[in-house]
């Protein structure tokens, strides 16, 4: 006996081998199974109304259709075919007006370059925004309003019903970002391609990469080659490392770039640079290259920074490293310098500042940059704690009172390498544990005593790789927290509750399942 659901649906749309689909009479398709209740989507949208009855249906005969530019058009392609791929439909895209489409249109009416507009009626869908960027925002909404199963690979049953919205939202903040290590274990195209997909979910807009440490050099230099043939030669554990030559990293940032995400290199200096002293032996003060290093220690490097063959060697490598770049941001690190002299890291931070401005680049770094003198519109990411005795928030003020705005990354907030609790196999916790209540109960522009909104470009999830050895680990540490990460950056803070968030995120649950991620199934959630 079919159950009543089902018996509607297939009421809806009869097909019978190789006819041509007879679509019964309207209140047929009112009887497809209407979407229950209010959607559960994140980020959560600035504005979201519910319009009960007005659902829509999506016909195996649908179109996608699209007014736009190219930019547009690539959008309208990347919806049709995450859509072909679980619905089996056909949905060709087009220019041309059809009923019972969906349609994603560049207008002028909207305001903002992320903004969107999303309608979801009966006789068919509306995506609007003043750019593609926008339009592919909304998509990521758009594809949360399908039943989890669109995300399938493979062909799924319909009906396909979306609930009748009216939604129009933005960003809060422009920067929300999720950083990964690629140094400590070295992960290929294929890896940070399918992280890229993940985040972009989430409309997460920067994939910063930290590109070198004390284990590895991932990044092609052609003017100093050895960065890569010996300091890309091993990683954490003694293991082969690896390195993106110059073409595999042009395709990560078209990649990225086809899913609206800037990539932001890292090169970290004065310390964290074991690799490249190992590669080049006149690189160190006395001359003499030290072993490459395969532990996960900290602070024990640095460049040497009264030799003018350091800054010529970071002449070189800021010109090619920004050339394989177009952001204009370049992270120069900045962290845990402990082997450098505090007198030694205020020179360096002002020459690598002139160096970095030299190629015509934006300079980032760990807030403790802000010990240097910075030029105003540096980024300081703040990464400390937020509390306790490894905090260090007055180096937020500081970096701010010189004219750096901040990209809030508190470890006890943010870390995705830090474990869950105590039983997590993977991970450290020299921050605490973090679960998934801890990530998502705070706010960048509070945060901070003497910090606030207009301080903030927005928030980053890092994740570093001392014990992450391949993309099954990274799932497992990224969610289920940093979507919330990615809500605290996207959505308006007003009425944020752990007690509300915790019920949508259950709904990113299935969604996952349907994508094969291998996501925490953390006892704080309620997960279908
Ligand atoms: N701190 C180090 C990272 C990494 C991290 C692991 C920063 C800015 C601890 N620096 O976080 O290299 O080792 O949680």
């Amino acid at each position: 006996m079919l159950a009543a659901a089902t018996v509607a649906v297939l009421g809806s749309t009869v097909t019978t081998a190789g006819a041509a689909p007879m679509v019964l009479p309207q209140e047929a398709e009112a009887a497809a199974a209407a979407p229950s209740g209010q959607p559960r989507l994140v980020p959560q949208p600035a504005s979201l109304r519910t319009v009960p009855g007005d659902h829509f249906t999506l016909a195996r005969s649908a179109r996608v259709v699209v007014r736009g530019d190219g930019a547009a058009k690539d959008v309208a392609s990347y919806l049709a075919g995450v859509l072909r791929r679980s619905t089996g439909y056909a949905l060709p895209v087009t220019g041309r007006p059809a009923a019972g489409a969906i349609t994603l249109a560049l207008s002028k009416g909207v305001a903002g370059g992320e903004a969107y507009r999303l309608n979801v009626r009966r006789g068919g869908v509306e995506l609007t925004a003043r750019t593609a960027q926008g339009l592919f925002r909304g998509v990521q909404t758009l594809r949360q309003l399908f039943p989890a199963k669109v995300e399938s690979v493979g062909v799924q049953s319909g009906p396909w019903v979306l609930p009748g919205v009216r939604i129009a939202d933005a960003p809060r903040f422009s920067w929300r970002g999720a950083h990964l290590d690629v140094s400590r274990h070295f992960f290929g195209v294929n890896t940070v391609k399918r992280y890229i997909d993940l985040i972009a979910l989430y409309k997460v807009n920067v994939l910063h990469l930290h590109l070198s440490d004390d284990q590895g050099w991932r990044i092609t230099v052609d003017s100093w080659p050895r960065l890569t043939s010996v300091g890309g030669s091993t990683q954490v554990g003694g293991g082969p490392g690896g390195f993106y030559t110059k073409a595999a990293y042009a395709e990560l940032v078209r990649y990225a770039s086809s899913r609206f995400i800037t990539v932001v290199p890292e090169i970290d200096t004065p310390g964290h640079t074991n690799a490249a002293l190992a590669s080049y032996a006149e690189l160190n003060c006395d001359g003499v290259a030290p072993p490459l290093y395969t532990g996960i220690d900290v602070g024990f490097s640095s460049l040497c920074i009264n030799k003018e063959v350091t800054y010529r060697f970071l002449d070189d490598v800021t010109r090619e490293v920004a050339a394989q770049n177009p952001s204009r941001f370049y992270h120069v690190g900045g962290d845990e310098a402990h082997s450098t002299s505090p007198e030694d890291y205020v020179t360096f931070i002002d020459r690598m500042q002139g160096i970095v401005d030299d190629h015509d680049r934006t300079m980032m770094g760990w807030v403790d940059i802000a010990r240097g003198n910075l030029k105003p519109g540096a980024i300081a990411q703040y990464w400390y704690p937020d509390e306790g005795s490894a905090g260090r928030t007055e180096l937020a003020r500081e970096a701010t009172s010189k004219g750096a705005k901040l990209v809030m990354s508190p470890a006890n907030r943010t870390y995705l390498d830090m474990k869950y609790d105590p039983s997590t196999p993977l991970g450290l916790s020299w921050a605490g544990f973090v679960e998934v209540a801890d990530s998502y109960a705070w706010d960048p522009a509070t945060l901070v005593d003497g910090v606030g909104e207009s301080d903030v470009l927005g928030v980053e999830a890092p994740l570093w790789s001392e014990t992450l050895l391949n993309i099954d680990h990274i799932e497992f540490m990224a969610f289920p927290r940093l979507p919330g990460i990615a809500e605290i950056g996207w959505s308006p803070a007003s009425g944020r509750s752990f007690d509300e968030y915790r019920e949508r995120l259950a709904a990113q649950g299935p969604r996952w399942t349907a994508m094969s991620v291998d996501f925490h199934r953390s006892p704080q959630i309620p997960w279908e």
